[in-house]
């Protein structure tokens, strides 16, 4: 048996573990018994107890750059600490790290990207004892040293891969995202793979090599199709990381699968007439990622965008009435306090453009993500990066605790906390258009004059919301949902 676990840090970021369900149809299909689990810490106990008793040849976990490698690190301790079962690290973490992810008394091997044939590859050796030196794409470790075998081409076939589905409970992933999304049971799904953009803080140059692969077309149809058939689905988020490269191939999903949708796309692929076919097939909402207000900054990130497309495309779904949430990050590299508050005034205008958006606009402060060109430039301007694996994770959008020399963190903090006042400032359900209003005028005046000092009308307001969502719930009655409300 092998086991493969995926962790997580809360209930309502747990969506399906796509990567063990593909690695898990690949050791299937080469015989292999395979058991899934994906826990939240207090799960860590139980899969120690199972792995105890049940001595699979390996134990398998997948982590990205964050709050899961911590907790993925203590399970991988806890394990170790009751047997001495192989542990193997994959996922995007340990794919851009895989020096210090071995250093790690804890990890045994790691799989460095994506490839399928390497994980039955390495589950063949260990099941006979061979060597790893001859298995592509794993690093070990051997008396003491680490090695790390050269890796292998990208798979350019994706239809080569499949799911294995009844790994897990798909109707526990099975959730009413959101109301905005219109749906109640929505699922996410991936279509493709990769992005032919080089954007500086993004991990997709080095780790899919700056390609972008579609599963193909009759794959993602009828797996969708199936879902809707046998899992009652009633909406799809599409996940990609760039789902619209081939935007015939995308219009072609939406027509077949004719569900509501929703999926990240680049400003620049929308126009007038891609918009309407979008709204035709079922657009729910769309995210883009702005980055910034800052041409200086977005052209320093490589983002091949400008302000001045990013207000076309804002102005296209305006007239399309397509729900768009853009989303900015401040704290680039060489980024001053103005290039921020421009990003922030950015904002206001769009709003201004947009007034009766269904979203909000999301911003969130920048992090440097290994394996990216900016990451070897905060390292350059004094980032100092954890040099522990557990220490990773900090790395938390929801509750950033790392510090980035080039920011002043006070104002950066109050720069952050007032816009998710602002944005979150929906008290009760009839008073969310006026909270709205009435904290985005204090903001606009405090980002106009660059003060942030005493910010006391944050602090109140957050109170004053907090205390009347206990009281709604203590109450039993639900939540206030509208625009901005808790939008991130
Ligand atoms: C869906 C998603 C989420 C969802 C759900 C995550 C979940 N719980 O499943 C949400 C929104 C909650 C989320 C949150 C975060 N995410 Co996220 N997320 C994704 C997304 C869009 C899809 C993930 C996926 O399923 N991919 C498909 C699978 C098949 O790909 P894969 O994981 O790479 O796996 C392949 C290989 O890596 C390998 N492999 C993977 N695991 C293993 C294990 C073993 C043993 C082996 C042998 C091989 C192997 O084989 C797989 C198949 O080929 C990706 C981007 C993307 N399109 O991939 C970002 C992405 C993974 N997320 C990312 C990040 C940073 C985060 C956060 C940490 C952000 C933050 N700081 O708060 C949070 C952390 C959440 C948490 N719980 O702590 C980054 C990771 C970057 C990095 N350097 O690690 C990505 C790449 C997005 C990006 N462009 O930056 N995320
Ligand atoms: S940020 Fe988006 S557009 Fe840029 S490389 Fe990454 S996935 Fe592609």
């Amino acid at each position: 048996m092998i086991v493969l676990v995926k962790m997580d840090t809360d209930k309502g970021l747990m969506d399906i573990p796509y990567a063990l369900l593909f690695l898990g149809s690949a050791l299937e299909k080469a015989g292999y018994d395979v058991k899934v689990f994906h826990q939240l810490s207090s799960g860590i106990d139980k899969i120690t107890k199972f792995v105890k008793n049940n001595n699979p040849l390996f134990v398998g976990v997948s982590t990205c750059t964050g709050p899961t490698t911590k907790l993925t690190a203590d399970l991988s301790k806890s394990i170790k600490s009751v047997c001495d079962v192989p542990i193997v690290w994959g996922g995007v973490h340990p794919s851009i790290f895989p020096w210090q992810t071995l250093a790690e008394n804890y990890v045994d091997i790691v799989v460095v990207g994506e490839d399928k044939n390497n994980k039955v590859d390495l589950a063949n050796a260990i099941k006979k004892k061979k060597d790893l030196s001859k298995v592509k794409g794993v690093g070990y470790k051997k008396n003491g040293k680490i090695i790390i075998n050269p890796s292998r081409p990208l798979e350019s076939d994706l239809g080569k891969f499949d799911i294995a589905w009844h790994l897990v409970n798909l109707e526990s992933y099975i959730k009413n995202r959101d109301i905005r999304y219109n749906s109640e049971k929505m699922l996410i799904y991936i279509a493709s793979r990769g992005c032919p953009y080089r954007c500086g803080f993004c991990y997709n140059p080095m780790f899919n090599r700056g390609t972008w692969r579609p599963f193909p077309t009759k794959k993602v149809v009828s797996d969708i199709l199936m879902l809707k058939q046998e899992y009652d689905i009633d909406g799809v988020v599409f996940w990609d990381d760039n789902f619209f490269v081939d935007k015939r191939r995308s219009l072609d999903i939406l027509k077949e699968i004719d569900l509501p949708w929703y999926g990240d796309i680049r400003a620049n692929y929308i126009d007038d007439s891609y918009a309407k076919k979008l709204v035709q097939y079922k657009c729910n909402r769309l995210l883009v990622g702005a980055e910034s207000g800052s041409d200086r900054i977005l052209k320093l990130i490589r983002k091949g965008l400008t302000t001045k497309e990013l207000i076309s495309a804002y102005k296209v779904c305006k007239k399309n009435k397509i729900p768009i949430s853009y989303s900015f990050v401040v704290g680039f590299p060489t980024e001053t306090w103005q290039d921020s508050l421009d990003t922030v005034k950015f904002i206001f205008k769009l709003i201004d453009i947009y007034p009766d958006n269904p979203v909000g606009p999301i911003m969130g402060v920048y992090m440097p993500y290994p394996g990216s060109d900016l990451y070897d430039v905060s390292v350059k301007l004094g980032f100092k990066p954890p040099s522990r694996t557990e220490d990773w994770g900090v790395f938390n959008r929801y509750a950033v605790d790392f510090d980035l020399p080039w920011v002043d963190n006070k104002k950066m903090d109050a720069l952050i906390k007032g816009y998710d006042t602002w944005t979150s400032s929906c008290i009760t359900k009839t008073s969310w258009r006026y909270d709205l209003m009435v904290m985005k005028k204090i903001y606009e005046a405090r980002v106009n004059n660059s003060c942030f000092f005493a910010p006391h009308e944050i602090y109140l307001h957050r109170g004053l919301r907090d205390y009347t969502k206990k009281l709604l719930v203590s109450l039993g009655l639900k939540l206030p949902s509208g625009q901005y409300f808790g939008s991130s």
